[in-house]
């Protein structure tokens, strides 16, 4: 018996050889992927017929892993020949009530569940595989038609495919973007069109209503982000207008920033300047008797420190600033700076239970502040101040939504006129994706 293997970089070239080296009648006996090619085990229709005989030949070609296991249960010597030739099923009928050869009999019923196991794996990963390949197609044709409907589009309606360029270039994502001038009524030109459009952005832009919201009121506010974004700043300059409007005694100031060394210095000389107390907190334990000490005060701010989205203390942070007892509103800093994807994920990473609202900080160093609006409008977050300089405490201000969406625009003429038409299409494919995710962006 000479069970031969066969490798190809497809099933159709392994059966291509097997079918000249064996002939048509060859019997597979397995056929399956191993390491990116595909092997085929597999004997002359002649073999099949001499299995049943005992003449099984010594120089197997091909592993014979299950010849190997098959030690005849007793000692079969007598491997009597079978002059027939029959086929493996004729063969196991006929095996009573003559002793047939045990060993024959054994081998080829291991190889017959060696080759069905494998036929089943191998089943299983072409099952897969073709999932697989069936979800790329899907994802090719929804690029392919997003694609094919922007250029009709841009036939039909030029002056949207300005607008979405503008948008484009403004930092606004392509999910927005598009979105947007998807519901943009017809027929307007192109300075129509624009302003439409601002007028959307900034009536789905949310802002503090005013600012007595936040100073009169009072309450505990903790400003959190990613490092650096300019939180131990803006709580400064938070805490200089509280101190105008109501005097030192009536704020206080705490810092979580405990164990960087010298961390906790740059709020209490902040503090110092103001006349407030800086109360430096480890952990949460200490927060809640700081937080429970200081439950008389009209505003309470809390200076945190700074954690990378990316870090899993980012959930202990919202965790330790959730179980105080006390009701801590959190206050995002996001960076104008960084881009629309890293200010998505750090609003995901510091979302917690909810988040207050946001401040953007670092407006004057942002090329474009479409980015950063894009975030805040999608994620309906409460927008309470913008920050523009290092200043404190001028450099903080209360948003003005108009000069927002107008800035946003008007940095942008320049990087527009880099995104050629032929682009668009393309630029837009990515978007069809996350579109049902927009449909509460108002338009009325
Ligand atoms: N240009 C500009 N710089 C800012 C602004 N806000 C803060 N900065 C500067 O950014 C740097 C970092 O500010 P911090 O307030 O220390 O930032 P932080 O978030 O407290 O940083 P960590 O505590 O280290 O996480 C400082 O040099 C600030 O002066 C801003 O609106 N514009
Ligand atoms: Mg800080």
């Amino acid at each position: 018996m000479n069970v031969k293997k066969f490798t190809a970089a497809t099933s159709r070239d392994a059966l291509r050889k097997v079918r000249e080296a064996l002939g048509p009648d060859a019997v597979i006996l397995s056929n399956r992927p191993v390491d990116g090619i595909v092997e085929i085990l597999a004997l002359a229709n002649d073999d099949v017929a001499s299995m049943a005989s005992p003449s099984v030949e010594s120089g197997m070609d091909a592993p014979r892993p299950s010849l190997q296991h098959l030690e005849p249960v007793h000692a079969a010597p007598a491997l009597a020949p079978v002059a027939a030739a029959p086929a493996p099923q004729s063969y196991a009928n006929r095996r009573a009530p003559q002793p047939e050869p045990a060993f024959d009999m054994a081998a080829m019923t291991a190889m017959m569940s060696a080759a069905i196991a494998q036929a089943k794996d191998s089943a299983a990963s072409e099952m897969s595989g073709m999932m697989n390949e069936i979800r790329a197609m899907r994802g090719q044709m929804e690029t392919q038609l997003a694609e094919l409907s922007w250029g009709a589009t841009q036939q039909r309606e030029p002056q949207k495919a300005g607008v979405l360029r503008d948008l484009l270039a403004a930092g606004f994502s392509a999910t927005l973007a598009r979105y947007l001038v998807e519901k943009m009524p017809a027929g307007k030109d192109e300075a129509d069109a624009m302003r439409w459009i601002k007028t959307v952005l900034q009536r789905n832009l949310t802002t503090m209503a005013d600012e007595d919201e936040m100073l009169s009121k009072g309450g505990v506010f903790a400003l959190v982000g990613p490092t650096g974004v300019g939180k131990t700043t803006t709580t400064a300059k938070l805490a200089a207008r509280c101190v105008m409007r109501h005097g030192p005694e009536k704020l206080a100031l705490i810092t979580t920033d405990a164990y960087r060394i010298g961390g906790h210095e740059q709020l209490r000389i902040y503090g110092k300047i103001l006349g407030v107390m800086v109360h430096s907190v480890k952990d949460e334990a200490d927060l809640r008797i700081a937080l429970k000490e200081l439950r008389n005060k009209h505003t309470v701010l809390i200076d945190t420190v700074g954690v990378s989205q990316r870090d899993q203390m980012v959930t202990q942070q919202v965790a330790m600033l959730s179980e105080t007892g006390a009701d801590v509103k959190r206050l995002l800093c996001l960076n104008s700076t960084s881009t629309n994807e890293t200010l998505n994920e750090v609003v995901r990473a510091y979302q917690g239970s909810g988040l207050a609202g946001c401040i953007m900080t670092k407006l004057d160093e942002a090329a474009s502040i479409g980015n950063v609006l894009d975030v805040v409008i999608r994620q309906k977050l409460n927008l309470y101040y913008i920050s523009t300089g290092q200043r404190v405490p001028e450099d903080l201000h209360l948003p003005d939504r108009a000069m927002l969406v107008d800035r946003a625009f008007r940095s942008s003429r320049a990087a527009a006129a880099e995104i050629s038409d032929a682009d668009l299409p393309l630029l837009m494919s990515g978007a069809s994706r996350n579109m049902n995710k927009l449909n509460e962006v108002s338009f009325g």
